[in-house]
């Protein structure tokens, strides 16, 4: 059981390069997703957590920002038939028809399938830790690790990551109770991400060795 966080980022890069459109490099990036989870399938991933955005990118124009979540809301709507999807994260920045459109797919997904797809929205860890704060503040005797794992946007410890678009930084993206996720940094812009340079990407998170803080085995 290995789950798999990708953090899609070069969209606007890879239009430039190209001579096309925003809205065509987040085509490219919907159709390079729905080839990336056939991959992450293949190779046994039970879980892929996909990076929507972070709560900053919200702050792009408008344009922007309904241009990568129709992309995103295409992705769920072409791959939700065989997997089991949902979605989390700062959900109060989601539009309405769009988490409305969302649930509808969640409902309509094979809760029943071995591989799930979930979105995380709007990442940023002082958003998603003061969420938690409020919602629970003065409803708990006392916070626990449980306590914040279960209300966490990301529902377990992430396993492993990959970032690409060149950038070595988590920026919002951080899945908070994940200490020990290893994190794969691409210079690939995300569209043209191929299956060897996936495969290369989890030859090398695979051969780490994960000692969660004790010593080696
Ligand atoms: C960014 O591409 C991608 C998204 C808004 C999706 C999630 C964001 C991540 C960083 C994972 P971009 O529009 O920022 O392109 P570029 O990096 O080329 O500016
Ligand atoms: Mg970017």
């Amino acid at each position: 059981m290995t789950n798999l966080m990708l953090l899609p980022d070069g969209m606007r890069r890879w239009s430039i390069e190209n001579g096309v459109s925003l809205d065509e490099g987040y085509k490219a990036m919907a159709d390079k997703i729905i080839e990336f989870i056939g991959w992450a399938r293949e190779e046994g991933i039970t879980t892929l957590y996909i990076t929507t955005s972070s709560a900053a990118n919200f702050s792009r124009p408008e344009s922007a920002v309904t241009t990568f979540l129709d992309a995103f809301d295409d992705v769920a709507r072409r791959s939700h038939a065989n997997c089991n999807f949902s979605f989390s994260g700062s959900l109060d920045l989601v539009p309405d028809r769009y988490l409305e459109s969302l649930e509808e797919i969640r409902k309509a997904s094979d809760t029943d399938s071995e591989f799930t797809l979930h979105y995380i929205m709007g990442m940023s860890l002082s958003r998603e830790i003061i969420g938690i704060f409020n919602r629970l503040n003065g409803k708990i005797p006392a916070m626990t690790e449980e306590i914040l794992t279960s209300n966490a946007y990301v529902p377990e410890q992430v396993d492993f990551l990959i970032r690409t678009g060149g950038a070595v930084r988590m920026s919002s993206f951080f899945p908070l109770m994940s200490p020990y996720a290893e994190l794969y940094f691409s210079p690939l812009l995300f569209p043209d991400m191929t299956r060897a340079d996936f495969d290369t990407a989890l030859k090398d998170l695979r051969q780490r060795e994960r000692r969660f803080g004790g010593y080696p085995a």
